[in-house]
């Protein structure tokens, strides 16, 4: 195990978790994840998230790339909320919607930094004490975030806060993967398995209409597995997708851990994906990159899959769902972990081959 510390642009830091099968690099700005690197099943080891060609793109970040996303990720209606009946007014900032807490929220956060190294264990700790009326959240937050890289190719990402003040909170990290390496092939090839029998419905505006919506004989039925070219290449006959462009549904899971599956087909690479959270966004990056340079230039729609572990905003409105609503001195505990791999097992002997061609 060991971790390396760079500087990049203005200060930021860039620290390299690694097992010496995989590479994990993250920023002290925004918790921002810049790179996975992992073997195919040939041995060729391939970045599998997006990356900003440039640094400097990292700065407003319109698409999330990478970063941690708090207070609160997934849209807010108008911004308000309740708490015990006292009524808080977040930052409109997508239209009169409060989007993933806001345009001081977590991913524009220089974090306070730790290391630590164990012959198991290489972890990046990310700490900040969030202050009140930070994009119009109540009171001050104790943040500590723990990236965690093991020998056994597992990332854990550790989510702690405390409050000082009831707030809402529903942290997440928003990576855009694509299991092809290198960004080489669209995302239709990775079958995803999501234990899932409900989605949130969406309106135009992307916000939930408060409908949950069975997946049973629709694009959205992941019980089983399904690749997300059968959903992506019926777009226009599926209004749920239509509506996004592609997936950027809520999924709510049923128990209290829950398991979502990738396995991207060209690559023989796998992603088992475990949290404690209680449902969570998939997302098909349906605008592509936007125009920003990624490593490997410019991306168009479906080149990367988001899973966002989290709670969802309309627990703030439907009492069915768990709420998000941590009180003053209570802790706020959530993690999600990432088990890499591959289809067939990985082995030397076809590193050798591959070196050799
Ligand atoms: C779009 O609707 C999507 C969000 O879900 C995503 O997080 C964001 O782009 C980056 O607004």
């Amino acid at each position: 195990m060991d971790i390396y510390v760079k500087e990049v642009v203005r200060g930021w830091k860039e620290f390299t978790l690694t097992n010496n099968i995989i590479e994990i690099s993250i920023l002290n700005f925004g918790g921002i994840i810049t790179k996975i690197c992992t073997p195919d099943q040939h041995g060729n080891t391939e970045n599998i998230v997006w990356t900003f060609n440039n640094y400097y793109d990292y700065e407003k970040n319109p698409l999330y790339l990478g970063a941690l996303i708090g207070r609160v990720s997934g849209r807010i209606p108008d911004g308000r909320f309740k708490i015990n009946q006292q009524a808080y007014q977040l930052e409109q900032n997508e239209g009169t919607s409060h989007l993933h807490g806001g345009s001081d929220g977590f991913h524009q956060i220089l974090w306070d930094t730790q290391i630590k190294k164990t012959e198991s264990t290489a972890e990046l700790q990310l700490t900040t004490k969030d202050i009140a009326s930070s994009g119009g959240y109540p009171g001050c937050l104790n943040v500590s975030i723990t990236y965690r890289l093991t020998k056994e190719n597992e990332f854990s990402i550790h989510y702690r806060a405390v409050p000082d003040t009831a707030t809402i909170l529903s942290l997440t990290n928003h990576t855009y993967f694509n299991l092809s390496g290198n960004m080489k092939n669209s995302i239709y090839q990775h079958h995803v398995t999501i234990p899932s029998s409900t989605i949130l419905e969406l309106d135009n505006s992307l916000l939930p209409t408060g409908r949950l919506l069975d997946v049973t004989d629709t694009a959205f039925d992941f019980r089983s597995g399904a690749l997300l070219r059968k959903g992506l290449k019926s777009l226009p006959d599926i209004k749920q997708l239509a509506l996004a462009d592609g997936y950027d549904h809520y999924f709510v899971f049923e128990n209290k851990r829950s398991y979502v599956d990738v396995y991207e087909q060209t690559s023989g690479r796998t992603l088992s994906i475990e949290t404690n959270q209680p449902g969570m966004v998939m997302y098909t990056a349906n605008q592509g990159s936007q125009g920003y340079a990624l490593t490997d230039g410019p991306l168009p729609a479906h080149y990367g899959v988001c899973f966002e572990t989290a709670n969802t905003p309309l627990a703030l409105y439907q009492d069915k769902l768990p709420s998000m609503i941590i009180q003053a001195g209570a802790l706020y505990d959530k993690t999600t972990t990432f088990q890499f791999g591959t289809r067939q097992p990985f082995s030397s002997a076809n590193k050798n081959r591959t070196s050799n061609q």
